[in-house]
């Protein structure tokens, strides 16, 4: 590409992608069906956006969040950031709040926005940028769901409103962070977020994917990689193949499987673990048994992978003729 088409590239949120094959069929086994955020009405605006989740409240799913936009109003300071209780209560019932991000905590214009009887909030962000980040806070007794807009999207609504309509599609045949060609979106926010931009998988993927900008509690990278051994693979990176082999044994365990699964490598690192810090042979094999019990719980390990994996333990931990 030319500088001015990087340029220009570097800030297409939603619109670049990478095109290994390896990803793409990496990115089929593993992301869930695309769930669109979808302006319905008027079809000056319709259309697909971008959006930021909530730490509070339900999850979104199409069956809680969609209906009418409504405008909220507090008239007290900035008349529509929902920070003090909602005068158009009326007019919000029933239908889904727009209030504008600022002056107070998310939670509080959740709660104003549930107590004047939205069945949903939009928070439309008060300065540029795609995606929106997500909404920070905790409160159970918010019951609404809740999503953050760009300030962009909440401009265009307040300029047509009323008569905007919004919902949350689920379309099975596409794949959630994948353009319609199934390849996995690379992460380019406006603005550029140095150490992230382009050097990173998009944070729409879901399931949330190792090479996101972000740590989460949702990653697993002790046993699965999801697409990153995919898109190494597709950078000319040679991945490890075969069978899981402990002190030589083989156990059967592929080290690198479909979908990033790791868990012949990761038998092999837990194997390596054990042997440097048991005090003799008998201490290993009791690492490698709790080791099994705990892949075993979490469902990592079929019963017949495990039991060649202790045959292969046992035998190593055997104590020596000599
Ligand atoms: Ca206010
Ligand atoms: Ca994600």
């Amino acid at each position: 590409m030319t500088v001015p088409e990087r340029q220009a590239s570097a800030l297409n949120y939603g619109n670049v992608v990478f095109t290994g094959a390896s990803a793409t069929a990496g990115a089929g086994l593993i992301l869930d069906p695309r769930t669109s955020f979808r302006v319905t009405a008027p079809g000056s605006i319709a259309g697909d956006y971008a959006y930021g989740t909530a730490s509070f409240g339900p999850v979104i799913s199409p069956d809680n969040f969609g209906g009418s936009v409504v405008l909220g109003t507090d008239d007290v300071g900035a008349s529509n950031d929902g920070c003090e209780p909602l005068t158009n209560a009326t007019a919000i019932a029933g239908n889904i709040a727009l209030l504008d991000r600022g002056t107070c905590n998310f939670t509080i214009k959740a709660l104003n926005a549930q107590n004047a009887g939205a069945t949903g909030l939009l928070v439309a962000d008060n300065v540029p940028g795609n995606p929106p980040p997500g909404l920070g806070g905790t409160d159970p007794s918010i019951t609404i769901p809740a999503i953050r807009i760009t300030q962009a999207l909440g401009n265009s609504m307040k300029a047509v409103l009323p008569g905007v309509t919004v919902g949350f599609v689920i379309d099975p045949s596409e794949l959630q962070g994948a353009d319609d060609d199934g390849r996995p979106r690379l992460y380019m926010p406006d603005p550029v977020q140095g150490g992230s931009s382009g050097s990173h998988y998009d944070t729409a993927l879901a399931p949330n994917a190792l090479m996101e900008p972000a740590i989460n509690d949702s990653l697993f990278a002790a046993v699965n990689l999801d697409i990153t051994p995919n898109l190494l693979q597709d950078t000319g990176w040679t991945l490890n193949g075969g069978d899981a082999t402990i002190e030589g044994c083989d156990t059967g365990i592929d080290v690198v499987d479909d979908a990033g699964i790791i868990i012949g490598a990761n038998v092999e690192a837990t194997s390596k673990l054990c042997l440097s810090k048991a005090p003799r042979r008998g201490a290993y094999v009791a690492c490698m048994a709790a080791y099994k019990n705990r892949m075993r719980a979490s469902g990592l390990l079929t019963g017949r992978q495990a039991l060649r994996m202790m045959s292969c333990a046992i035998k190593v931990g055997k104590p020596s003729k000599q």
